[in-house]
């Protein structure tokens, strides 16, 4: 006896045995027995993946990542992507409550920064504002910046 393979509920099976085809392919029938793929899928019998990172990147701009099927495009820290679903645009973090930043928010590409008014710099928070002149038994913060390196991990998916 034969057992029905893949899940999809529209999977009309043609003149082929039950389970030749995999991944929601369609079978063609007759003697061959081959299937028609959907998209993201490859092979007699659509059971291998197609690597769409693998051509051009995939039309992404920046990282693409390859899963079972599908892809997707993939943005560092500090960008988004866009509505293309390809592209990478940055993010304006000062749009919202000023970057959290307590005087001036200033956006940069892939990142942003929090400036202070003359007579105080930044504390090590990167987002406050304290007085140059320290404070008597304290010592001086070393200020930097917040910009935090976040090493970006593309997910990738095996099997
Ligand atoms: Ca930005």
């Amino acid at each position: 006896m034969y057992s029905s393979y893949g899940s999809s509920t529209n999977f009309v099976p043609g003149e082929c045995n039950s389970g030749v085809c995999f991944n929601g392919g369609q079978c063609r029938g007759g003697y061959s027995q081959s299937c028609s793929c959907p998209p993201g899928f490859q092979g007699p019998r659509c059971q291998y993946d197609v690597n769409e990172c693998g051509i051009n990147n995939g039309g992404c701009e920046r990282e693409c990542c390859n899963s079972i099927g599908s892809f997707k495009c993939k943005c560092p820290q500090g960008f988004e992507l866009a509505a293309d679903g390809r592209r990478c645009t940055d993010i304006d973090e000062c749009r919202d409550h000023n970057g959290g930043c307590q005087h001036k928010c200033l956006n940069t590409d892939g990142g942003f920064s929090c400036e202070c008014p003359k007579g105080q710099r930044l504390h090590a928070d990167g987002r406050t504002c304290i007085d140059t002149e320290p404070l008597n038994g304290y010592t001086r913060v070393n200020s930097s910046s917040l910009e935090a390196v976040v090493s970006f991990k593309c997910l990738l998916m095996t099997y």
